[in-house]
């Protein structure tokens, strides 16, 4: 049998260097994964394309996104690496949507290999691992690998039969699906993972579900993490559009002539679902529009919740079988590619944004209460399509709004549960406003404030993890924040906090806040380097991220509070770093000097801090 092709497209890879003379190089090559190989040609205009490698699926122990600190010296700026044998491959994609996609098929079609049990988070580079230090390329990973992030190696997302699918009882009633990952704050919590299915024990608590797993593990999960099986309210799933005619989905679905575009809606036939697809294979030349295919989700009669598009593949709920048919055909036209959506949140294209998408339509917008002011100008509540918001108004003169437009288009595409949500732009009116999600306990540092005595060590734990969850996520994305602070993180009704203002400190034109001289500059977050010689990145961020765990284990006190800036400034150079607050355990006092290394190199990557406090807070 023919191996089938599951992604191709074209990437950068960085040369294996197998002989200690090979070079370093990045070449582009067009990469084919299949349910056999990893292959990658070179394709040259006019002429065959050449096979110049591949890798047996099989060989493979480690898949995985890269970290690192270093400039990137290909145009495309998101590695993952594939470790094979003894070898790594890096490559390089133009996104991360399109690194995520190949990671994760490549994760799927590997998950029952013998897998590595660490891997080294960054790359090997100029003779030493840039995550660990070590000098030997062969040694093991540093931090452990979690292969099972997809499906558990357990018991692998079952392809329902028809069999299994007959017998129903209220097992089925309980079944919900977990929305996004959810990473325990708490020793009593349960991991899930999106798109998995889970069994609810005790919804009796508002916020928090008891569920168990398919392994038997039970624990809590925040409520908001899981849908009902048989809950038709699909609106927080990327390819669900609620309200949409056949023929405006056709006219969404065909607009980028992306093959396997696709979306769920309601269909004519009351209470229930239609699965709509682009393919450029037309249908029928009689449709109006052929390239659109129309697939009626059906349930078998006997077996009240049997979804199904392909007679042959039965599915417990619709999220499962649209997450089967993204992986497979199975019966369709293509498989389920990118799913498209009437919300600009999902639905934005990456390298693909055009004034209408990332601009919002005044009209749509109406603005509320004063919720207070910040370095950009005023701040205020407001509603933007039946949606609570958060609205800046850029003072004038305060932001460059030119360089900012370019940049609120990156900003959106930067998209993550603990990040605080940038919807768009205002620019038709003045001032500017920039509209970001609604955060309705305010910012971290007045909530600790606030809070002061009554929060609990695993509440402070569980904040410090979100914060690291956000900024991991921004280290993946190869996105600085400059200016990360328990100031410019919010805290969510659920006691969610999210890290926002990324990037925002590049478009201060004041010179009190974007001088070291300046009396507002965040001297006391602020790297040596960044003191010294302005010098950002990641692992001044790092730095920056210690400061803000000694935040909340202090409850929202000022950093070396009792001296001035210069003081500071001469404490840090002296080699003095933030006492460890009462609150806080010794080993998150480790955790914090390793961030307030002098050496930006011997500090610590987000991801590696996200593994230890998670491995703290299963203590
Ligand atoms: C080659 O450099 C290419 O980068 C090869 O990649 C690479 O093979 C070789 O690494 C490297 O020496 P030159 O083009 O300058 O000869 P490609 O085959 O994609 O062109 P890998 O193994 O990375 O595919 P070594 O280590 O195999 O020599």
């Amino acid at each position: 049998m023919f191996p089938r092709v599951i992604l191709n497209g074209t990437l950068i890879k960085k040369s294996q260097q197998k002989k200690i003379i090979s070079p370093e190089n990045y070449k582009e090559r067009f990469f084919v994964l299949d349910t056999k190989e990893l292959k990658y040609s070179e394709r040259r205009p006019g002429k065959k394309p050449v096979l110049k490698g591949s890798i047996d699926l099989g060989k493979v122990k480690c898949v995985e996104i890269v970290t690192t600190d270093l400039n990137i010296p290909c145009h495309y700026k998101y590695p993952f690496q594939v470790f094979y044998d003894n070898n790594y491959l890096y490559i390089f994609a133009p996104d991360n949507n399109c690194r995520q996609q190949w990671v994760t098929a490549l994760k799927e079609e590997t998950q029952y290999n013998d897998l590595a049990t660490t891997y080294h988070p960054s790359m090997w580079m100029e003779g030493k691992w840039r995550c660990c230090q070590q000098t030997d390329r062969h040694t093991i990973g540093c931090v452990p690998y979690d292969p099972g992030r997809l499906a558990s190696k357990k018991a692998p997302p079952p392809v329902p039969n028809r069999e299994s699918q007959t017998k129903q009882d209220d097992t089925d009633m309980r079944t919900i699906i977990a929305i996004q990952d959810y990473t325990p704050t708490d020793g009593g919590d349960l991991p899930i993972q999106k798109d998995q299915t889970y069994i609810l024990i005790d919804d009796s608590h508002f916020d928090w579900w008891m569920v168990q797993d398919f392994d038997g593990n039970k624990g809590y999960v925040p409520s908001t993490y899981v849908a009902g099986k048989l809950e038709t309210d699909f609106n927080r799933f990327e390819w669900y559009n609620d309200n949409i005619t056949s023929e405006d989905a056709a006219g969404l679905l065909s607009k980028d002539g992306k093959e396997g575009a696709f979306m769920v809606r309601k269909s004519s036939k009351a209470g229930h679902y239609t699965v709509s697809v682009y393919s450029k294979a037309p249908g029928a030349k009689a449709d109006r529009n052929p390239n659109v295919r129309h697939y009626l989700i059906r349930q078998k009669k006997e077996s009240e919740s049997s979804f199904y598009v392909a007679e042959n593949k039965l599915f417990r709920t619709i999220p499962e079988l649209i997450h089967y048919h993204q992986h497979d055909s199975a019966g369709m036209v293509t498989r389920l590619r990118h799913p498209v959506s009437h919300d600009r949140r999902f639905s934005m294209p990456i390298n693909d944004y055009s004034e209408g998408q990332w601009q919002l339509d005044p009209l749509e917008l109406t603005l509320e209460e004063t919720l207070g002011s910040g370095q950009f100008g005023l701040v205020m509540g407001g509603k933007w399509r039946d949606k609570k918001v958060a609205v800046k108004m850029i003072k004038e003169g305060s932001m460059p709004e030119e360089e900012f437009k370019e940049e609120a288009k990156v900003m959106m595409k930067l998209s993550h549960c603990k990040l605080v949500q940038l919807y768009g732009v205002c620019t038709q009116r003045s001032p500017m406003c920039l509209v970001f999600e609604f955060m309705e306990k305010g910012a971290l540092l007045d909530y600790l404030k606030a809070k002061r005595g009554h929060l609990s060590k695993e509440t402070l734990l569980g904040m410090c993890l979100d914060v690291c969850e956000g900024m991991n996520y921004l280290e993946n994305s190869n996105f600085i924040h400059r200016d990360l602070a328990a100031r410019n993180c919010l805290v969510s009704q659920d006691g969610n906090v999210k890290v926002s203002d990324f990037g925002m400190a590049r478009f201060l034109l004041d010179n009190e806040y974007t001088s070291s001289q300046g009396s507002k500059f965040p001297i006391r977050w602020s790297a040596p380097e960044v003191i010294r010689y302005g010098k950002y990145s990641i692992k001044s961020d790092i730095w920056s991220f210690g400061v803000l765990v000694w935040e909340v284990y202090s409850e929202g006190r000022l950093p070396y509070e009792k001296r001035d800036n210069m003081q500071v400034v001469d404490s840090v150079n002296r080699g003095q770093r933030l006492q460890k607050p009462p609150l806080a355990p010794e080993d998150v006092h480790v955790l914090m000097q390793w961030c307030w290394k002098e050496k930006p190199d011997d500090r610590p990557i987000f991801g590696q801090l996200l593994h230890q406090l998670a491995s703290l807070s299963d203590l």
